[in-house]
């Protein structure tokens, strides 16, 4: 189980979200309504938890009644869980009376449900299990083919190419849905700059960080090379065969059976930075809050 999110109710959106962007340093990452919630909702990330501004959607909101007896403020803390329908059983047993009879779809790709504040030391609590929404693809024509590009986050996030060399679903699926909050993440199966560059093109997108998977991470450092102008940061899960770009700020996360002298060697190069994992170099705890720490510069 872990906190996934807290609600705050705000009067005023917009406000809310420039407060937040001046303490956080990112404002919401995406906007939601739901309407049998009677609420539109802005999610903002936090660390491993996310703040959801919450709006009244009309007079009959819960969200207005709670603004009109007591103002903007703390709304609910939500709680992930693995298994909705079992937690609401045994917290029906142990007495509780959950506010639905069965989980209901919420914001954000979940099933929620929610205990009264009365029962819980007056916070509303939430507790809710993500039904994950499928990922829509687009195809590009490439060459023979065509490239597959999974799109994920606002557009208005900076923008990360995400280059893997095998597809890029099902094994970066959690990766993306980590990445999506605070990135507008273009991910593709491509090795060659030229694909990459294809990609830009498709979703006008000038400049991006980039972020290289296993044998992507020379795709990554090729597309750096030769069209530096389109690169921000880069970060290479994996260690790459070819020379770093000495232009961009790198990250290469390695893990510790890498080869020692070719972690010296990339140790020694400008503008580039070595993290060491033992074991999985894509362990998500660890990997994400690296990336987002170096792409934040
Ligand atoms: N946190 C703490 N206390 C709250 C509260 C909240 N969010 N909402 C109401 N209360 C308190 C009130 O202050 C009041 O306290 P007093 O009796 O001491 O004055 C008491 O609870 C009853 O208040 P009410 O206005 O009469 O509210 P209701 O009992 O009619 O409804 C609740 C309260 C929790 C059942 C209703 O707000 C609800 O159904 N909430 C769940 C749905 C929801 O909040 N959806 C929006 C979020 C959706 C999302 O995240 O996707």
């Amino acid at each position: 189980m872990k906190l996934e999110h807290i609600g705050i109710a705000v009067d005023d959106a917009g406000n809310a979200a420039r407060l937040f962007e001046t303490l956080l340093g990112a404002g919401p990452y995406k906007a939601e309504t739901v309407a049998r919630e009677g609420v539109r909702t802005h999610f903002i990330a936090a660390g491993t938890a996310k703040l959801e501004l919450l709006e009244a959607l009309g007079p009959e909101s819960p969200v207005a009644h709670y603004l009109e007896k007591r103002g903007p403020g703390l709304h609910h803390l939500a709680f992930e869980v693995a298994d909705i329908e079992a937690q609401l059983r045994r917290l029906r047993d142990a007495g509780f009376t959950p506010l639905y009879d069965e989980p209901r779809p919420g914001a954000d790709g979940k099933r929620i449900f929610f205990l009264h504040p009365k029962e819980t030391q007056g916070i509303l609590v939430e507790f809710c299990q993500s039904v994950p929404t499928p990922f829509d693809a687009t195809e590009i024509p490439w060459a023979e083919g065509h490239l597959v590009i999974y799109e994920r986050g606002a557009p208005t996030n900076p923008a990360l190419l995400v280059l893997t060399a095998e597809p890029v679903l099902p094994a970066h699926e959690a990766l993306l849905r980590r990445l999506e909050m605070q990135f507008h993440v273009l991910a593709v199966a491509a090795m060659e700059a030229d694909a990459a560059l294809a990609v830009l093109d498709a979703f006008a997108v000038g400049q991006v960080h980039l972020l290289g998977l296993g044998a992507g991470v020379d795709a990554a450092l090729d597309l750096a090379r030769t069209h530096p102008e389109h690169a921000g940061r880069l970060v290479l899960a994996g260690l790459p065969e070819g020379a770093p770009s000495t232009e961009h700020a790198t990250l290469v996360v390695a893990d510790d059976q890498n080869d020692a002298a070719a972690l010296a060697r990339l140790r020694a190069a400008p503008e580039v930075a070595v993290a060491v994992l033992p074991g999985d170099v894509l362990d998500l705890d660890v990997f994400v809050p690296l990336l987002r720490r170096h792409l934040a510069g």
